[in-house]
């Protein structure tokens, strides 16, 4: 059964709670036809309308196999939907008619060989990124979540979990203030409750956010406690498939009681991200500033005089490995434009100046 789903008996959802806020054209899209996404299946979604939950059935315009996931429904979507019916398992449904314009969205790169967009949650104001103050600390990886965020217009905010692990959690906020900058950093513990305050302190009614990073840093811990007692989520967000044994859905939406909304998510192995030059840079502090004290402002950091790039690899205050990620990262992010529909015109020029570079640098590290 739908865990998500037994909270909602004596609530009546109003599409404000759900997030829906229509401007311009949405205006006059019947509300009673909108729903939102709460879980993608196969062959189907979960979804909420303002009189509650339904099945929305993706019929055949849908099925036709697009390669990205970008052109199916994904979790917190708004959509049109078809009038009400009853389905087989005597639930209320609908068939999918239109997926509205996303306002924001939060997709990678699946792994794979090929380039292809997979959208991990949609409409979101918050992108909660969790690492947990251990061994799984990995400030690249950060960078690699953050970016995810900043490219679809979702506002990173950082959880450091599990922090009743540690002595203090301020080494670790420093050293993402030292390589990333300055961005919203909440320690939290799910043990002694300490932060949570703060993160549903972000909750407001039609608010949503999303929940990122590795499985194990606690993300599930939090979203339970964020949902109260009553709401219990399992800790692997479950469903029964068709067999009736378990099988794992990687994202579901819950509503915060007295709240707004959170998305789940299950750990991705690989974080490839899709980004601009611009998005990468700002997620690396240190090279960032450099590069600004360069002699000429389009150095691409080779063999320019008073490269100030260069002059920190060789003193040792800028990182072969930070410099390493920076380089595989902004390749990496204009390779995935260049493939996606998020391409823009000037990336084969930038796509050329990076594979120049990422080059030089292989070479320069002997690699
Ligand atoms: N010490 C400590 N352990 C935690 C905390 N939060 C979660 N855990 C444990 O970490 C493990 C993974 O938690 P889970 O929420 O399933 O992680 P997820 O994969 O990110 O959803 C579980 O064994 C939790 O009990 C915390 O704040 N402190
Ligand atoms: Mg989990
Ligand atoms: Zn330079």
């Amino acid at each position: 059964m739908f865990v998500n789903m037994y909270f909602l008996g004596d609530l009546t959802v109003n599409l404000k709670k759900i997030g829906w806020s229509p401007s311009g054209a949405e205006k006059k899209i019947e509300v009673d036809t909108v729903a939102r996404i709460i879980s993608v299946h196969r062959g189907f979604c979960r979804g909420i309308t303002q009189d509650g939950d339904v099945n929305v059935y993706l019929t055949g315009k849908f099925q036709v196999q697009p390669k990205s996931s970008a052109n199916k429904p994904a979790v917190g979507d708004f959509v049109r939907i078809s009038p009400i019916f009853i389905d087989e398992q005597n639930s209320h449904a609908a068939a999918l008619e239109e997926i509205l314009t996303r306002k924001t969205k939060v997709s990678r790169i699946a792994s794979g060989r090929e380039v292809v967009e997979q959208v991990l949650a949609t409409n979101v104001e918050f992108a909660f990124i969790v690492t947990s103050a251990n061994q799984d600390f990995n400030i690249n990886r950060l960078q690699r979540y953050i970016l995810l965020a900043k490219e679809g217009n979702v506002t990173p905010v950082i959880i450091l979990s599990k922090i009743d692990l540690v002595d203090g959690a301020e080494p670790f906020v420093s050293e993402i203030r030292d390589h990333i900058g300055d961005l919203e950093v909440i320690p939290v513990s799910s043990i002694t409750d300490v932060g949570l305050a703060l993160i549903r302190k972000k909750l407001d009614q039609g608010v949503t956010s999303v929940f990122l990073g590795s499985s194990g840093v606690g993300k599930s811990t939090i979203v339970n406690k964020l949902l109260g007692e009553k709401i219990q989520v399992t800790k692997d967000i479950r469903e029964d498939d068709s067999k009736g044994r378990h099988a794992t859905t990687s994202r579901e939406l819950f509503f915060v009681p007295n709240g707004g909304m959170i998305i789940d998510t299950a750990g991705l192995r690989e974080v490839q991200v899709i980004a601009s030059k611009e998005a990468v840079d700002s997620t690396f502090k240190n090279i960032s500033e450099l590069a600004q004290t360069c002699r000429f402002s389009d150095c691409a950091h080779e063999k320019e005089p008073h490269c100030a790039i260069n002059a920190a690899l060789e003193d040792g205050t800028l990182s072969e490995k930070e410099y390493g990620n920076y380089l595989k990262l902004l390749k990496e992010a204009a390779f995935a434009e260049k493939k996606t529909s998020n391409a823009k015109s000037n990336t084969k020029e930038r796509w050329k100046t990076i594979n120049k570079n990422y080059k030089a640098r292989r070479k320069f590290e002997g690699k």
